[in-house]
């Protein structure tokens, strides 16, 4: 098997950006140093992480920056994608955590002394308890608090920023978050999913009328996750359900960004499960973007079950699986990449997300992770395959730099490319790590 990657032609052009990704909550720790976001009131409660940990030390990458980035550098990789913690930037009393600011303002300075390019994230979920303890997302104040917090970094951040993404997968806060509550903040109600999109779309395009107005050199955009559906039969009652899948999962987050409009289906849900949309809302939530980041992981199948939901079945038995359990699937990001080029007018996109989790082990000081060597080559070939046919895409990055808390299921599954050692926080490159650096340094 082979433990090499190999950079198609499309991927050869010095204007294409190679990149890794990480966020903050993820990483970071040294929570004593900033407000409580949702995300530690969450780990909180019993049951709901599956570990039972929480983001105290994670990484400890508040304390191990600078290694970080050396290994970043080391990687050659052109860009650097990760978030800002809104409660390390803003106190509960709304002034500034000057200490935290400087945090970023340095790795920021390391970036740029290094030659790599920051691709920084405002919101990757982390929203400050203080908010949250006012209704969240629920409370259309939340994205106003926004606008201003971003004002305030995009001043501090000056030109040291290359691009900046609004919102990391709101469908993630907005669904996972507030209707299923399998993430923070643990709502769950089926009226709440829709009306919590809507103030994130609105913080989206609060955000990025500041940041034209601030940093109007930065390339400007968001970051959605999209799942590419698959009828499970060749029955019209399973194509009609992958509609409604399509509509409800991807279509509900990037139609009002694109087209200033919400998908026909609003007009069929429930009135209590409508957000109240202000006059101007949408124009304000669609005005251009320079970039949109797509993340990608794996595809669905659908099931119908009319009248309630589709179901989403589960990877097939046959298939390959990540530890994740996702179906390894790389045709699903072609057709994901021609399906938006067919159905909308689009900027340029970039794969701000792809990647696994796998079984890692460090073993006499190597963690040969070919899994993760193939699925990274077969996602790039089928990127590389979408831009053969035509869509635009400027940029890819591996989900993860460094393994780290995914979230509810804690510390166990491994999305690095760098293994951690969460007893000793020491970092060792994963073999897929060395492969995208041979690859990258294979460039002309
Ligand atoms: O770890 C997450 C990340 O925070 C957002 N996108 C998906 C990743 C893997 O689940």
């Amino acid at each position: 098997m082979s433990n090499r990657l190999i950079l198609k032609k499309q991927f050869q052009s010095n204007t294409f950006t190679f990149g890794v990704a990480t966020s903050s909550f993820q990483i970071e720790g040294a929570v004593e140093s900033r407000e409580e976001s949702i995300w530690d009131r969450f780990c909180q409660q019993p049951g709901k992480i599956l570990d039972g940990s929480n983001g105290n030390e994670a990484c400890d990458h508040v304390n191990r920056w600078q290694e970080d980035l050396d290994i970043i550098d080391s990687l050659h990789v052109d860009a650097y994608r990760f978030s800002i913690s809104w409660p390390r930037i803003i106190r509960a009393d709304g002034s500034l955590n000057q200490q935290g600011l400087d945090f970023y303002l340095a790795i920021l300075g390391k970036l740029k002394a290094k030659g790599i390019k920051a691709y920084v994230t405002l919101y990757h979920w982390d929203l400050p308890q203080y908010l949250e303890d006012e209704g969240g997302w629920l409370n259309r104040d939340t994205a106003y608090a926004f606008k201003q917090y971003v004002e305030v970094v995009v001043k501090a951040f000056g030109d040291l920023v290359y691009s900046y993404a609004t919102l990391n997968e709101p469908f993630c806060s907005a669904y996972l978050g507030y209707e299923v509550g399998i993430h923070a903040p643990g709502k769950a109600k089926k009226e709440y999913g829709k009306k919590a999109i809507h103030h994130l779309l609105l913080a989206h395009g609060l955000a990025m009328k500041v940041l034209r107005q601030h940093a109007p050199k930065a390339e400007s955009g968001i970051v959605l996750n999209f799942t590419p559906f698959y009828p499970a039969s060749n029955s019209e009652e399973d194509a009609h359900a992958t509609r409604l899948a399509h509509v409800h999962f991807n279509d509900w987050y990037i139609r009002p960004i694109l087209e200033g409009e919400y998908p026909a289906l609003i007009d069929d849900i429930p009135e209590s499960h409508r957000p109240i949309i202000a006059p101007g809302d949408l124009d304000i939530i669609s005005q251009p973007i320079d970039y949109l980041g797509v993340n990608y992981y794996t595809r669905a199948r659908v099931k119908s079950d009319a009248p309630r939901d589709p179901i989403l079945l589960p990877a097939p038995e046959t298939s390959e699986q990540t530890a994740m359990g996702w179906e390894v699937y790389p045709q699903g990001l072609t057709d994901l990449l021609l399906q938006l080029e067919r159905d909308f007018r689009l900027p340029p996109i970039i794969i701000t997300e792809n990647g696994l989790a796998s079984d890692d082990h460090l073993v006499d000081g190597e963690v040969n992770d070919l899994q993760r060597i193939r699925y990274l080559q077969s996602h790039m070939d089928a990127v590389a395959e979408a831009m053969a046919q035509g869509v635009n895409i400027t940029g890819y990055f591996v989900w993860s730099l460094l393994d780290n808390f995914e979230w509810a299921l804690g510390y166990e599954k491994r999305f690095g490319i760098v293994y951690v050692d969460y007893t000793t926080q020491k970092r060792t490159l994963k073999n897929s790590a060395i492969a995208f650096r041979n690859a990258l340094l294979s460039r002309q």
